[in-house]
């Protein structure tokens, strides 16, 4: 977003609030627990990718005044803003699980995620460090960003003990809070013959509450039943931890929901009270998958009504809570879940995307990197809603 305003307003009219030295390319984190990519192939420094056109400033957004339009920083300054663009993404709450942060911290331990750079290695040395009893994977009681990735790393573990002979002798166990495997019926009914085909114990409303590291156990509670628990040994512990809006930003009740995303138009991502806001990604309350395809299908759009609100005219542009998420389902196969607000699916490809492919594994590992280092952080990548129409002429073809 920065690179398109600035290449749009000119030098020094964006300024970019962002305290990180490194970007992530979250994305990869599944590949690199599998031990398919390195953490090192992830991340680019700041210096590199922000655009050349706007102002950083290496610090924190802590406190938000929209009333007088001004922003507080980490560094004690105090900036003023005609328009606001909130772009904080999620923070990671693994502190709110007892004994957890002590397990992942243990050397060469038995718990890991791949929702942080912290603890993604530590996926890869589980699975090759397994060699029998339960390997227990886990989904929150919170919304979470890239809600596909807590069972693609079970896919890929699974295919991993497969390809070490190991298999026969570990129990692989999916513990997701949600009362469904995946929210959109049409990957849900694709994705339940292959956990059951793979034999993957999956527990729906079961939310993990504790980890004693120093028994190997895991607590989980029923969502359903409150009050029951169960206690359950584990050789290794994937957790995807519970997820909220960052503190900074859910205490401004004057931009927040109650959940503590920021009260933005679902169509126009444009603040309900305070129109020179506007907000794009995992921190905005719009109701969609959060994933990085969603960012770059509202990008046009948040682009668009801001320039257009700077203006002072209508907003013309609105998003369609378009949502993809590939699918990875072991170390050569891949589902391309691609859907909208509706939760019907929106497919770009003229293929049957319900089905695990090769050329989608392909396209998630390889090109997918690619164009998100060269395509999407310079802000030509808008989604590719523009690739959906053109190719759908070939789809009646197919049917
Ligand atoms: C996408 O746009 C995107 O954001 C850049 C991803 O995140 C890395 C994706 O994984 C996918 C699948 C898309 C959608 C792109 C196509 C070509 C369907």
């Amino acid at each position: 977003m920065a690179a398109k305003l600035s290449s749009k307003l000119g030098s020094n009219k964006v300024i970019v609030l962002e305290p990180a030295d490194k970007h992530y390319y979250q994305p990869m984190f599944t590949l690199i627990g599998g031990g398919m990519k390195r953490l090192e192939q992830s991340y680019k420094l700041m210096a590199d990718v922000l655009p050349k056109k706007a102002k950083w400033l290496r610090e924190k957004a802590v406190e938000f005044d929209p009333d007088s339009n001004t922003v507080k920083t980490s560094g004690g300054n105090t900036i003023k803003y005609d328009m606001l663009l909130i772009a904080t993404g999620l923070q990671l709450n693994y502190n709110k699980i007892p004994g957890l942060v002590d397990a992942l911290s243990v050397p060469n331990g038995k718990v890991g995620s791949i929702y942080s750079p912290l603890y993604v290695d530590r996926v890869y040395d589980c699975l090759r460090n397994i060699n029998d009893g339960n390997a227990i994977f886990t989904f929150p009681s919170s919304p979470v960003k890239c809600p596909g990735a807590p069972q693609k790393i079970v896919y890929i573990s699974e295919h991993y003990f497969r390809k070490m002979g190991k298999r026969n002798n570990i129990n692989v166990t999916y513990n997701t809070a949600l009362p469904v495997l995946f929210g959109v019926k049409h990957y849900a009914d694709a994705l339940w013959p292959i956990v059951k085909q793979r034999n993957i114990t999956v527990n729906t409303r079961r939310n993990l509450i504790e980890v004693k590291a120093a028994q190997d156990i895991a607590i989980f509670e029923n969502l359903d039943k409150p009050g029951e628990r169960f206690e359950e040994k584990y050789s290794m512990l994937h957790v995807c931890p519970p997820m909220s809006a960052p503190d900074e930003l859910a205490k401004c009740t004057k931009l927040v929901n109650e959940a503590g995303f920021v009260d933005v138009d679902k169509s126009t991502m444009q603040h309900l009270k305070y129109k020179n806001v506007f907000a794009i990604g995992d921190c905005s309350a719009s109701p969609n998958s959060k994933t990085a395809a969603s960012a770059a299908a509202q990008s046009p759009v948040v682009y668009r009504n801001m320039i257009a609100a700077l203006k002072g005219k209508s907003l013309k542009s609105s998003y369609d809570g378009y949502a993809s998420c590939p699918l990875v389902t072991g170390y050569n196969t891949c589902i391309l879940a691609e859907f909208d607000y509706s939760l019907t699916p929106l497919e770009t490809f003229p293929v049957a995307q319900n089905k695990e492919r090769y050329s989608m594994f392909f396209m998630k590992k390889d090109l997918m990197p690619i164009l998100y280092w060269k395509m999407m952080l310079p802000g030509y990548w808008n989604g590719p809603a523009l690739m959906r129409n053109m190719l759908s002429i070939f789809k009646s073809k197919q049917k």
